[in-house]
């Protein structure tokens, strides 16, 4: 579908390179509903695409890579081989040399970029993955291979772990890759089976932004994911991915692990069990019980894994006082966005109650579900 953005986008990239744009795609940004930081633990997690996408437009050719931002008023031209140094281009530097790595563009071929995104960067809703997987499926169309969602999301999540040193799960690139407005992506992390699940109709799911920033987000959400490791360790178990299924056993076992390993461990066993019901909750249109399993994701995040701001943990508070059924921090924590679950009816009157107590959030998505898109 050719929209007026995607038009005007040709032609800003005709002017600014002087040719057309070979390839043109567009991707969603996310919001995780529930299950976090479970998927690097083999757990599984709940995301669904939010309205505001990433348009990437390509031509491969030349030997360096150039890019031109909306968010940034100059592009940049960067060698093949320049090193990561904390550029903003890095991202897709990195992701151009992984396109090649893997054989979807030619060894030593540089390339013209045109991005334009309406996903706020660290934010908690993937801005970063978007970028990664549009790059990817914008090369692979360029030689017009035909990869699937699963092998984008891995390579992008490669590009994340391995160049730019932010150790992910693979949440956000697969639901990028292959989520479907209107549908919840019931994913396993472990085996990258997926169902989509149909979102209820006559409920919204806004993202607002706390106004706070990630701080120290890096260094922590490595932490958290290198306690996991150790309590798997201490369990015996082969790997960080067998965390989130072990059995009740296992539960048990883990309550006996010194703090706050016991508690970090807790949370990632319990929270994929939130996930299941929540899903089962999804499929008897019992709505309020799912709001109720986001309350319980947050109070684990909040109390178990530490990594809700107190100042999100007042507005998540607000929000059910002020008619959502449910309320949480949603993506890597420690600020950034949460999502509520409100009937669309209330939705109005309870984005003014939101924005009145607090007016340094922001909306990123209202989350109103077409009941068309069912
Ligand atoms: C970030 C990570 F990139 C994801 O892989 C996931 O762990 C998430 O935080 C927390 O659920 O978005």
């Amino acid at each position: 579908m050719s929209t007026t953005k995607d038009e005007q986008l040709k032609r800003t990239f005709a002017s600014e390179f002087g040719r057309r744009a070979a390839v043109q795609v567009s991707v969603p940004g996310r919001v995780n509903l529930i299950g976090e930081h479970i998927d690097y633990t083999g757990g599984t997690v709940l995301p669904t695409p939010i309205p505001g996408r990433l348009r990437l437009l390509f031509t491969a050719g030349g030997t360096t890579v150039t890019v031109r931002s909306q968010r940034f008023a100059e592009p940049v031209e960067r060698e093949l081989e320049e090193a990561i140094d904390g550029h903003w281009s890095d991202y897709l530097l990195a992701g151009h040399r992984k396109a090649i790595a893997v054989g979807l563009l030619p060894p030593g071929t540089g390339g013209e970029y045109l991005i334009d995104s309406e996903i706020p960067d660290g934010a908690g809703v993937s801005s970063s993955a978007a970028l990664l997987v549009a790059l990817l499926r914008a090369a692979a169309e360029t030689t017009a291979r035909t990869t699937p969602p699963e092998q984008l999301a891995r390579w992008a999540q490669e590009v994340e772990t391995q160049d730019i040193g932010m150790p992910c799960g693979i949440m956000d690139q697969m639901a990028v890759a292959a989520g479907e407005p209107g549908f919840a992506m019931a994913l396993n992390t472990r085996t990258l089976a997926y169902r989509q699940v149909p979102l209820p109709t006559g409920y919204a799911f806004p993202v607002l932004h706390s106004g706070l920033k990630r701080q120290l987000a890096d260094g922590a959400y490595k932490a958290r994911r290198d306690a996991c490791a150790e309590a798997a360790e201490a369990l015996g178990l082969a790997s960080i991915e067998d965390l989130s299924t072990v059995d009740d056993d296992g539960l048990a076992r883990a309550a006996a692990l010194p703090d706050p390993i016991a508690r970090r461990a807790r949370h990632a066993i319990t929270e994929h069990r939130r996930v299941l019901r929540a899903i089962e909750t999804l499929a008897n249109g019992d709505v309020q019980s799912f709001g109720a399993l986001m309350n319980e994701s947050h109070r684990s995040m909040r109390d178990d894994f530490e990594i809700v701001p107190k100042a999100m943990d007042e507005m998540t508070e607000h929000a059910c006082r002020s008619g959502a059924f449910g309320s949480r921090l949603t993506g890597g924590g420690f600020g950034g966005c949460f999502v509520s679950c409100v009937p669309s009816e209330r939705l109005g009157a309870w984005l003014v109650a939101m924005r009145t107590a607090f007016p340094d959030t922001w909306v990123v998505t209202e989350g109103l579900i077409a009941p068309e898109e069912h």
